[in-house]
């Protein structure tokens, strides 16, 4: 109880915030009723008065940092650059879906809410969402210049968009290699899972951090195959969860048969000894201090960490001169369909109730956030606070630009932008290291079709039944025919509904 009553205090402080904002605004007076400006005297004290703010109440995930303050400059500056009186109600990231579902039960909806899919089944079928094609057609041409197909797809049922992406272009995780070793022991990158296990086998034998000891980690990765993901994805599948379209079905990709394969080779990493002893158990304290002792020649990890690595490197073991790049994911023996990680393309969403008062105002904003001007503002803030611009180039203040990562967090709408990027980092040798990086992870990867399915109602343990039969099988207590009875035997007790599921649904909404 005592929790409730703390939290409508805190709403009702924001809310008077938000009054004595409007009261302060740069309309001045007109803020003090509503009815002023749609009133036919209003028009004739000056022609080129703007209509009066539109009123959006939109609710979004804190993403785990402070609440942004109504007074926030950012927030004054959005306003007033998009025409908007915001109401914006963050929740705490831990319990957003929970939170919302609870102010949903109740009626309490807002004009615009943010997701990370497309709106829950039962709001579209309780006719609360608005179908946004007509009003992003008419109000929204940066939106459509700037959120690419895919993206909409994502966000879309049967053609009809519910939902405002932010597009991710690139796959989540790519392979890194210590080129350095690969350059001292005379090697190519490999290409092929074959060429791969032969780099592996000489950084297990060719003492390369050259030391004198077979002390070599040849490749690590973490619990319960965790960051494997590139092992896996040279066979085009996922540990994580990932569905595709496979002969007529949307199957979890832990029953895909290429991971037969791909616990094959795993399997001959472990009987080589190439792959770390520890790995179905690594922590990821555990792994990362493996890797920055200088102990592990190759990772699978997120992209964007492309030039941390290298600079954790250099700290860690400044005497061995680390080279740490990415390399494109190779092909998998006996394999030909995409490679990689499993893509998601999109990243948050905002989804537009049928209720809302503004809706051609809430697209407006939106396609106000992205375009250049918009861009450089979610990242960065407005010029001359964190950044300026210098003969044209951007020049960040790091300290300023993380202060209001909160703000950047919540209304960024859009991809990367390249200038911001560059400008991030300290030098040219970093941008090039990331951009490597991201080129490799924008080439790879497979759909994976749950993005903007429902979720599913029962999906019968399937994490920890893969985990088990494929330890069983990668350590060598089962041979791999056992991976046939897995799948039969989780099919048999359950999956085959959850299979049907979400096949039903993809027919239903999604083929073509
Ligand atoms: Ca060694």
């Amino acid at each position: 109880m005592k929790k409730k009553v703390k939290q409508a205090a805190v709403l009702m402080t924001s809310l008077s915030l938000l009054v004595a904002g409007c009261g302060s605004g740069e309309k001045g007076g007109a803020s003090s009723s509503p009815n002023a400006s749609s009133s036919p005297g209003a028009s004739t004290a000056a022609s080129a008065t703007p209509a009066a703010p539109a009123k959006i109440r939109m609710y979004a995930s804190d993403h785990s940092m402070p609440p942004l303050d109504q007074n926030d400059p950012n927030i004054l500056f959005l306003e007033q650059k998009t025409n908007t009186d915001l109401d914006l109600v963050s929740l705490p990231h831990a319990q957003y879906n929970d939170q919302l579902s609870l102010k949903f039960a109740s009626g309490d909806f807002p004009d615009v809410y943010q997701s990370w899919s497309g709106p829950e089944a039962d709001l579209v079928a309780a006719g609360k969402v608005l179908e946004l094609n007509a009003l992003i057609d008419k109000f929204g041409p940066n939106l459509k210049k700037v959120i690419p197909k895919n993206a909409w797809d994502a966000v879309s049922v049967n053609g009809k968009i519910l939902a405002i992406p932010q597009p991710s272009t690139y796959s989540n995780s790519v392979l890194y290699v210590r080129k350095d070793w690969l350059d001292k022991l005379g090697l190519q990158v490999p290409k092929t899972s074959d060429e791969l296990m032969n780099v592996l086998k000489a950084f297990r034998d060719k003492d390369p951090n050259g030391n004198g000891k077979k002390d070599e980690i040849p490749f690590s990765m973490r619990e319960k195959f965790s960051w494997g993901d590139n092992i896996f994805g040279m066979w085009g599948v996922n540990n994580s969860w990932t569905e595709s379209f496979y002969n007529n079905e949307v199957i979890i990709q832990n029953i895909h048969p290429n991971m037969k394969p791909a616990l094959s080779f795993i399997k001959s990493m472990v009987d080589e000894k190439v792959m770390d002893s520890e790995f179905l158990t690594n922590s990821r304290t555990v792994w990362e201090q493996k890797i920055k002792s200088g102990l592990v020649g190759m990772w699978s990890h997120t992209q964007q960490l492309a030039w941390q690595w290298q600079v954790d490197l250099d700290k860690t073991i400044p005497n061995e001169k680390p080279d740490v790049v990415a390399i494109p994911t190779p092909r998998g023996a006996g394999y030909d369909g995409p490679l990689g990680t499993r893509w998601s393309p999109i990243a948050k969403t905002f989804i537009i109730m049928k209720s809302a008062k503004n809706p051609e105002a809430i697209i407006k904003f939106f396609d106000w956030l992205v375009t250049e001007e918009g861009q450089l503002f979610s990242d960065l803030g407005q010029e001359g606070n964190a950044y300026k611009k210098e003969n044209g180039k951007i020049v960040i203040d790091t300290a300023k630009m993380e202060k209001q990562a909160s703000f950047t967090n919540i209304f960024k709408i859009h991809d990367l932008n390249e200038a911001v990027e560059e400008a991030k980092l300290s030098n040219p040798a970093a941008y090039a290291k990331v951009k490597a990086a991201r080129d490799i992870g924008l080439k790879e990867g497979f759909v994976n079709e749950s993005v903007g399915m429902p979720s599913v109602k029962n999906n019968y343990d399937i994490a920890n039944q893969f985990l088990e039969a494929g330890s069983k099988i990668v350590l060598g207590r089962e041979p791999l025919t056992h991976f046939d009875d897995f799948v039969k035997t989780w099919r048999k007790q359950g999956g085959d509904e959850m299979v049907k599921e979400r096949t039903d649904w993809y027919n239903k909404n999604r083929k073509k």
